[in-house]
């Protein structure tokens, strides 16, 4: 039986990696009775790591869904992960969810993912808690934990369930709106001596609370306090429209706080119910109201591969019911697509449901032509959700199979993972004539490729991708070729003249045919371009593309019977050459806008080492939470390793958003550089 919109919640959890997300959704699932016993994330047998790849490495690296059951409420937790290499999981978790668990350990407080987070939460104005998590650890602490947080971001922190002691003294935990201490498990009176410290979070919490809710304003200034239900209610509402960002301590290791954060998560946290965005097929904007009774729509929020299941496709019931036999239409085709069963889950375990309520979280399994981002809907009810917004990858890699032959089955290898991961991408640079992967970073590559040597049994080679640079040139010059044959019976003759003149950076090429008198019948002027053209694919100075260039054909002469157009399409180029050689040819190379966000103890040096780089700093700002951006233009060519030397030099903790920009010429010994390496290559082509 589905449970009804107002009877869910969709809960994301998410904070930095090792905060204990994957732990604390084990002891969830066992005080909602799905498990017996939390399983510790060292083992690899924890509900939420299922994967290969997150046993072998021991964190979470997919978002995994799990469900309980806690005061008539179905709760999805989407456990994320962690690691930035990762964050497309993690956006993709935040589309189907309407709050978020961030946690934060309570022994080092905010790190530097909590605060990437929290950035993209206050863009999406995601309502938001904290889970103080690791409260028995040594050095943990609650209110130093509240305090960073405060400190860091602009928001009205309010705790909610507090700790008795803390690290080696930490005894249990008081949720301040029942005013009731849980020692041991058990239920126990307040202790003495915190009865103070109880009085005044309490007071805290009723005003903060009084602030979700006008009329709760009013009862509150009139008795001076609010009832426990009226509490819950206001942080409810306090939650959702973002004036409070309630807090909960627990210790998912020892199983502390753990009912008190369910209890929390069933009052506080907002059920899915309300309104969707939407287009039409026509592209006009629109909305659908999230209930039952609504016609039938649902987006596909993730799919993945699994071995003996196939394809999955996890979806969000946006609309309507959800059930086996669903009649649904896919909006990109809007071919028929056959449900024959669908699944609720924990973690890999897949559970028969006959039907899912609009706002619940489900599983299509067989579902071939089904992609991520696909919406599907009842017939004659046409609506298209809008896709992910996932950030563009940050790290490149050339890549080859060892063995010419395995070459297709690495490819196809690739597209199959490129479907899963719209993070991933594969394309072959014509240019370079390289196959470059991209990622969000070293770890998320080297994990594909690990996962695809071993599926494949594939041995792969990788490198620095070449960068693609062009050659333009910074003069006019002009020049003559003839081109003559004589071969038995036809010859083959053609005279051309051009010019060639720079044109402003970006203009890429024009052609003018400027003859006066018929020198080149208008039959053979075609020939003429495609000879320039042809000779722009590569330049003289070392084989890159040429752009940036006027040809103008001012002269030239034909023969009765010899001419042709491959004869004059072969003169132009040999024309085309010898001009550029004479007009003072110059490389440029790709320079691209680089936003880097780090902590403010490493500004300096990643601000010297982008001054090595040839980088322009353009603007740096702090952007809250001890976080700069730094803003620069820096050549492509000193950024392919970016993603490892930033780590390097920020301990790990710094991101970057990159996208081209322009074309820059480069000179002396930069330039030589580059075309010994041209030659290189060529000498390299030439032996295979
Ligand atoms: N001391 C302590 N360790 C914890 C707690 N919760 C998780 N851990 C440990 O922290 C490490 C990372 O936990 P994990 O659940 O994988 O964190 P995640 O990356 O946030 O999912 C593991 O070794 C856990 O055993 C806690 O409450 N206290
Ligand atoms: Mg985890």
């Amino acid at each position: 039986m589905s449970v009804p919109t107002r009877s869910l919640r969709n809960v994301a959890f998410a904070g930095h990696g090792s905060t204990g997300k994957t732990t604390l959704v084990e002891e969830l699932l066992v005080a909602g009775g799905v498990i017996p016993k939390a399983e510790r994330v060292e083992t690899g047998k924890t509900v939420s790591d299922f994967t290969e790849e997150e046993i072998a490495r021991k964190i979470s690296i997919h978002t995994s869904v799990t469900h309980v059951t806690w005061k008539d409420c179905k709760i999805n937790i989407l456990d994320t992960p962690g690691s930035a290499d990762f964050v497309g999981e993690v956006c993709a978790a935040l589309r189907v969810t309407e709050s978020v668990a961030l946690l934060v350990g309570a022994d080092v407080g905010v790190q530097i993912e909590t605060i990437k987070l929290w950035r993209r939460l206050t863009a999406m104005s995601m309502p938001r808690f904290v889970v103080v998590n690791k409260m028995e650890k040594e050095r943990a602490d609650f209110s130093r934990c509240v305090a960073d947080l405060a400190d860091k971001f602009k928001a009205n922190f309010v705790p909610v369930v507090i700790p008795i002691g803390a690290g080696a003294d930490f005894k249990g935990v008081i949720d301040l709106v029942d005013q009731k201490a849980f020692i041991d498990g058990k239920e126990a009176a307040v202790p003495d001596a915190m009865k103070k410290e109880v009085e005044n979070a309490r007071q805290k919490l009723v005003e903060s609370a009084a602030e979700g809710e006008d009329t709760l304003i009013e009862k509150f200034f009139a008795d001076g306090t609010l009832t426990p239900d009226e509490v819950r209610r206001g942080l409810a509402g306090g939650m959702k429209s973002d004036k409070v960002v309630p807090v909960v301590c627990t210790a998912a290791l020892t199983a502390v706080g753990i009912k008190s954060l369910l209890d929390f998560i069933a009052y506080a946290a907002p059920s899915p119910e309300g309104t969707a965005k939407g287009k039409t097929p026509e592209g006009v904007e629109t909305t659908r109201t999230v209930s039952d009774s609504e016609p039938a729509s649902c987006f596909i929020y993730k799919t993945a591969m699994d071995q003996f299941t196939g394809k999955i496709s996890y979806f969000k019931v946006v609309s309507g019911k959800i059930s086996p036999d669903a009649d649904l239409v896919s909006a990109r085709d809007g071919k028929k697509e056959k449900i024959t069963k669908v699944y609720a889950c924990q973690g890999k375990k897949l559970e028969d449901a006959t039907d899912l309520s609009a706002g619940d979280i489900g599983i299509f399994t067989k579902s071939g032509s089904l992609r991520t981002n696909d919406t599907l809907h009842a017939p004659d009810t046409p609506i298209v959700y809008p896709p992910l917004e996932l950030p563009t990858p940050v790290h490149s890699l050339a890549i080859s199979a060892k063995a010419k032959k395995d070459e297709d089955k690495m490819n196809q290898a690739m597209q199959k993972i490129m479907e899963e991961d719209l993070t991933f991408r594969v394309t072959y640079e014509k240019e370079t004539k390289e196959t470059v992967i991209s990622g969000m970073g070293e770890l998320h590559i080297s994990m594909i490729l690990d996962k695809i040597r071993e599926n494949q049994k594939i041995d792969m080679e990788t490198k620095i991708p070449r960068v693609a640079y062009r050659e333009t040139i910074q003069g006019k010059a002009d020049a003559e070729y003839t081109h003559k044959k004589q071969t038995g019976g036809h010859g083959q003759y053609a005279k051309v003249s051009l010019e060639v003149n720079p044109i402003p950076r970006g203009e890429r090429y024009k052609f003018t045919n400027a003859i006066f008198g018929g020198a080149i019948s208008r039959g053979y002027v075609p020939g003429v371009e495609k000879g320039v053209i042809e000779a722009m694919e590569a330049g003289v100075l070392a084989g890159y593309p040429v752009v940036d260039v006027e040809a103008r054909v001012v002269d030239g002469k034909e023969h009765p019977v010899d001419s042709s157009e491959l004869a004059f399409k072969l003169a132009a180029r040999e024309a085309f050459r010898e001009c550029m050689r004479n007009a003072k040819p110059v490389l440029l190379e790709p320079v691209c806008n680089l936003t880097v966000y780090v902590d403010d103890q490493y500004l300096g040096a990643v601000l010297s080492d982008l001054s090595s780089k040839r980088g322009k700093v353009l603007g740096q700002v702090p952007i809250g939470g001890g976080i700069e951006e730094i803003k620069a233009q820096v050549p492509q060519a000193e950024l392919m390793h970016y993603a490892i030397d930033l780590k390097a030099l920020t301990a790990g903790t710094g991101s970057f958003e990159l996208e081209f920009d322009h074309y820059s010429p480069i000179s002396g010994k930069i330039a030589d550089d580059v075309i010994k390496a041209a030659q290189a290559a060529k000498a390299e082509e030439k032996k295979d």
